[in-house]
């Protein structure tokens, strides 16, 4: 390609609108424009590397069994309705009516459509196992679009679903994914890791998230420094030590006018925040209910929405509370709280001794508090957000933070889906049997975002070789050096390397800028210095290594550069 006519319009200025790197560099580097508030248009810079993508996840979809159709964006009500999910979803869903005010919705993921199309297809267990997947656009009307590509409202995802007959065939299609992804991500040239996930809220019993590790990522993970142990914040566990028991002391209600806050009681009653236990109210589909987390603690929200279930969970606010129970925010506690309201506590409030909690009376706090004495009508769970530093769950190791950005997650989902759309099958014995299902995402859009998260300076883009838009950026400095660049382009091409030629009518120093934006991995730029010598200047984008070639080597040396990926 020669860049005198690649649509890539660069941009000198970071438009404000964008917030983070990735965003910023594709819209400098004229790789995407935005269209409407989280859609956009891929331009062919970008539509080159997203083509890439797409063929390494086809090939390792492929190579575990997996086959490529096509469902249809629009959607059906019907098969919403039927699985339950066309009111779980409310205005997230991109809904819409066709003449006959018939309803649909775009498609925001497939497990309804793929799982109606299996079942009116396969009969026995002869037709299974299936690995069925497809690479589109998804609509998810997100309430604030942000990050470009990162949470877009229409996004490519490569979506695959698995169907067995049994646990022993999800395990082993769960795996094939696993593999694949590990794969995937690799090939893609990214720092990864796979962490344990929280399926709830699809229905699946297990999950994994592949996340690619970037300083500015969304997504917190913690991981254990001896073993493998790696989850996401939402689901990550550990061991916590705890004090052993002083002596046992009488309940006292003590005066803490004006203190409301976990710190603030603590330092007016000279407690650690440790010994105090924060009471929090949440709305639910069935009322309300109390949380209590030791004061040093945060309540985990998605482990609590799988513990209650339902569709709405909110933390009520100090007015609502006021309202509600008369009770005073600051206050409250669990002793003596109104039976009607159930009471969930974290694993670590019961191991507590002489706790500080709310009176239920404004300006008044209880001490020697003693959980199981003092308020035994508790259900204790894990429900605390760990913190790094602490225990593995599963060694001795500790815990470490990091920050990632999630661009794959696989599910073992069993048979919500299959049960709710009636999807069955005949085993041996003739019995109609629940086929069992596993679905894997990657978002693919999201994993270029990623991909410049991981790869950029100062300067542009810096892209891992395999997912390049090209492989090789021939510049010409000034016209007087292009007859020798056509010659080299020409080779290079001949020799199926993706180059593409700056044959623009620019300053040096323009030409070098957007090379740098646009960040393919060599640039061999044939000035009039090195020509003199019949030589050609060499830069690793990566690395920033350079290296002088001779005309006559360059295309042996770029081969041996591209290797494989030739
Ligand atoms: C919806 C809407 C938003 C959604 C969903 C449904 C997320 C929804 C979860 C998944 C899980 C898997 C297939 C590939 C692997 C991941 N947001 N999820 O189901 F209606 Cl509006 O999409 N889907």
């Amino acid at each position: 390609m020669r860049q005198s006519n690649l649509f890539a319009p660069t941009l000198r200025e970071t438009p404000a609108e964008a917030e983070i790197i990735s965003h910023q560099l594709m819209l400098r580097a004229g790789m995407i424009r935005k269209s409407a508030a989280g859609v956009y248009t891929y331009l062919p810079l970008a539509q080159r590397v997203l083509r890439k993508i797409m063929t390494i996840v086809r090939e390792e979809m492929d190579r575990e069994d997996g086959q490529e159709l096509a469902l249809p964006i629009v959607q059906p009500a019907e098969i919403w309705k039927e699985s339950g999910r066309w009111d779980v979803y409310g205005p997230e869903m991109f809904r819409l009516e066709d003449r006959h005010h018939r309803e649909f919705c775009l498609g925001p993921t497939h497990e309804e459509i793929v799982t109606t199309i299996v079942k009116g297809d396969v009969r026995s267990y002869r037709d299974l196992p299936l690995r069925l997947y497809q690479i589109q656009n998804k609509y998810r009307d997100e309430i604030r679009p942000r990050f470009g590509l990162m949470r877009g409202r229409e996004f490519i995802m490569k979506d695959l679903y698995s169907f067995d007959i049994d646990e022993t065939g999800l395990e082993e299609s769960y795996r094939a994914m696993y593999r694949a992804y590990t794969r995937v991500f690799s090939r893609c040239g990214l720092k990864f890791r796979p962490v344990e996930a929280d399926s709830g809220a699809i229905g699946g019993n297990a999950s994994q998230e592949f996340m690619v590790l970037a300083e500015n990522g969304e997504a917190l993970i913690v991981y254990c420094d001896h073993c493998d142990y790696a989850a996401n914040i939402e689901k990550a566990t550990s061991q916590v030590q705890v004090e052993a028991a002083g002596s046992v002391k009488e309940l006292e209600r003590v005066a803490t006018p004006n203190q409301k806050t976990i710190e603030a009681v603590s330092d007016f009653l000279k407690v650690k925040p440790a010994d105090t236990i924060k009471t929090l109210f949440y709305g639910t589909d069935s009322g309300y209910i109390a949380v209590l987390v030791r004061g040093d603690d945060q309540v985990n929200e998605i482990k609590l929405g799988n513990l209650v279930g339902g569709n709405k969970l909110y933390l009520a606010p100090p007015e609502e509370i006021n309202q509600q129970f008369g009770l005073p925010v600051g206050f409250v506690g669990p002793v003596g709280l109104d039976a009607k309201i159930t009471i969930y506590a974290d694993n670590l409030v019961e191991e507590m001794h002489n706790a500080v909690v709310g009176a239920n009376q404004e300006g008044y706090h209880l001490v020697n508090v003693e959980p199981l004495r003092d308020f035994p009508e508790v259900t204790y769970t894990n429900l605390r957000t760990v913190k790094p530093g602490e225990q593995c769950p599963h060694c001795q190791g500790r815990l470490h933070d990091a920050r990632g950005i999630e661009v794959g997650q696989i599910f073992k989902l069993g048979t919500k889906y299959s049960k709710a759309l009636g999807a069955t099958f005949l085993d041996e014995q003739g019995k109609s049997q629940l086929i069992i299902m596993g679905c894997y995402g990657i978002g693919v859009s999201r994993t270029m975002a990623a991909a410049i998260e991981q790869h950029f300076d100062e300067n542009g883009i810096k892209w891992p070789l395999a997912i390049a838009p090209f492989q090789v950026h021939v510049v010409s400095v000034s016209a007087d050096q292009l007859p020798v660049a056509e010659d080299l382009y020409r080779q290079l091409n001949d020799a199926g390397v993706e180059t593409l030629l700056d044959d623009r009518n620019e300053r040096p120093g323009v030409k070098f800028k957007d090379a740098d934006l646009i960040g393919i991995p060599v640039r061999i730029t044939i000035g009039p210095k090195g020509l003199a010598q019949g030589e050609v200047e060499v830069k690793y984008r990566q690395t920033g290594a350079e290296e002088r070639w001779t005309l006559a080597e360059v295309v042996t040396k770029v081969k041996e550069y591209l290797g494989s990926n030739l």
